[in-house]
């Protein structure tokens, strides 16, 4: 069996059940072949057995008293997988399907997008099977009171900084930070996505759907195409698919559809971008309220019904494997010619298969929803030079870091004889960085 082989066997032998972990080291892996086989170094080095495994995994309890003063107990967990090349740096998700499986995949991705970012951060990702849907915000505090009673022995400015993923925004980060400043009696930037009002950058919350948008962009008009006048369906309705919605507008898009967990909205003359996020954002509703402001938009039941809307460009931006072969089969037939991905492996193996195979552009989540980190990573070196940009100097600062990881993961792709696989692409210039500084910090 080849070297890449026996590790993946490994992984699997050792981590049991964790099929989404498997799913992205499997995936990672398997496009390094090349490398491996260009640098013999690395695998003397063992250097993929030490990649796939987290330098420290904390699980812990959350007890909490709720507003009716139930006591309830949630799972913790913070994945600290590898700091080679900056402090660990990655989400925090609240919701009920997180198990130990799902965050390490997360944080194992992690450690390649932040590498694409071309800035100092390792890779990171934790989170709470609690669900904060339908909770107060009493509840909602007290919930993140006590995760961040435990977590906060763990983070700091230099050593780990979370942030927010899928039930995670500025809210939940403003309570966790709260918190951490009160056991710590210290000020400093452990967090970010933070309020504007105490430490946060200006255009974070814009940066993952912006940042999506620029990198599919740039793939795009690398074949001679754009976004003006195409129709774009985006999954989800969260922040990142309410800023893919505005930037794709703003380029000439028509988004027509848009979901969430229960279901999906179809708006034929396009979507109003200030409803959805008064109603998103602001109040907090289901996207089956957007219905009722526009009689013209329908709704429908069952949320992967939206890749079955014809679309020139889909946008997955809700969770990992929402769009499955059948759904691809489906996006191909109907003329669909390009997708990106803003949430993490939102494609199942399959269906990228099918994009491949079909010639539609593919935009892999650890190069094209990198922005949301890079713009984290630069509200961190705003804390500490305590100083902050403008939303113009940020935004533009986001816009070269998009176009860079574009260029280095399409000549990376044509390096190692895989052009055209952005997918691929990814995988090794991500993984070079951090193999060659792992290599100079000898067996660690
Ligand atoms: P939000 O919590 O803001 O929104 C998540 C959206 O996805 C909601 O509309 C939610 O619907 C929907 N969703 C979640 N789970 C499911 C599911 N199982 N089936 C169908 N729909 C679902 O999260 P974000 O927008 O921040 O995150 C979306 C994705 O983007 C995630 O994969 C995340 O990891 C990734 N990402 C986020 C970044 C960020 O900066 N926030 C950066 C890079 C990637 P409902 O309300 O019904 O749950
Ligand atoms: O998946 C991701 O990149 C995020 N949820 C953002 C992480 C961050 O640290 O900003």
């Amino acid at each position: 069996m080849t070297y890449i082989g026996n590790v993946i066997e490994n992984v699997i032998r050792n981590n049991p059940g964790e099929m989404e972990f498997h799913q992205a080291v499997r995936e990672v892996l398997e496009s390094l072949e090349p490398v491996i086989e260009r640098h013999p170094e690395y695998a003397r080095a063992g250097l993929l057995e030490r990649l796939v495994e987290p330098e420290r995994q904390v699980m812990f309890r959350v007890p909490w008293m709720d507003e009716q003063n139930k006591v309830r107990v949630n799972r913790g967990f913070r994945v600290q997988f590898n700091s080679a090349i900056g402090p660990y740096k990655g989400g925090l998700r609240f919701h009920p399907t997180v198990n130990l499986g799902i965050i390490k995949f997360l944080a194992f991705e992690q450690i390649f997008k932040n590498s694409l970012t071309g800035l100092p951060i390792g890779g990171g990702k934790g989170g709470s099977d609690f669900d904060p849907r339908g909770k107060s915000d009493t509840d909602i505090m007290r919930f993140c009171q006590s995760f961040m009673t435990e977590l906060y022995r763990h983070i700091g400015a230099d050593t780990d900084v979370p942030a927010g993923d899928i039930g995670v925004g500025a809210r939940e980060i403003g309570y966790l930070f709260g918190q951490y400043k009160r056991i710590r009696n210290a000020y400093e930037g452990v967090l970010t996505g933070k309020g504007l009002t105490y430490g946060g950058s200006l255009a974070r919350k814009e940066a993952t759907g912006y940042g999506l948008i620029y990198f599919v962009d740039e793939m795009i008009q690398a074949k001679g195409k754009s976004f003006e006048n195409r129709t774009v369906s985006v999954s989800g309705s969260g922040n990142v698919a309410i800023y893919a919605v505005e930037k794709a507008q703003q380029l000439g898009a028509k988004v027509i559809a848009l979901s969430d967990s229960d279901g999906y909205i179809y708006d034929p003359a396009g979507i109003d971008f200030q409803d959805l996020r008064q109603l998103k954002e602001i109040d907090r509703q289901r996207i089956s309220a957007y219905v009722k402001l526009h009689p013209q938009a329908e709704y429908h039941k069952g949320s992967t019904g939206i890749w079955t809307i014809p679309c020139d460009i889909a946008l997955p931006c809700a969770t990992q494997n929402e769009l499955n072969k059948e759904a691809a089969e489906t996006l191909v037939k109907n003329g669909c010619f390009a997708v990106g991905e803003g949430a993490n492996m939102p494609a199942t193996p399959e269906a990228v298969r099918v994009f491949h195979q079909n010639g539609v552009l593919f935009a892999p989540g650890k190069a094209s929803n990198a922005g949301g980190v890079a713009v984290s990573a630069l509200e961190m070196s705003q804390n500490s030079m305590r100083y902050s940009w403008s939303f113009e100097e940020v935004n533009s600062k986001l816009k070269t870091i998009m176009k860079n990881i574009y260029l280095n993961v399409s000549e990376a792709a044509r390096e190692y004889g895989c052009q055209d696989n952005l997918a691929a692409g990814a995988n090794i210039a991500g993984f070079r960085k951090v193999a060659d500084a792992m290599l100079a910090q000898g067996i660690v």
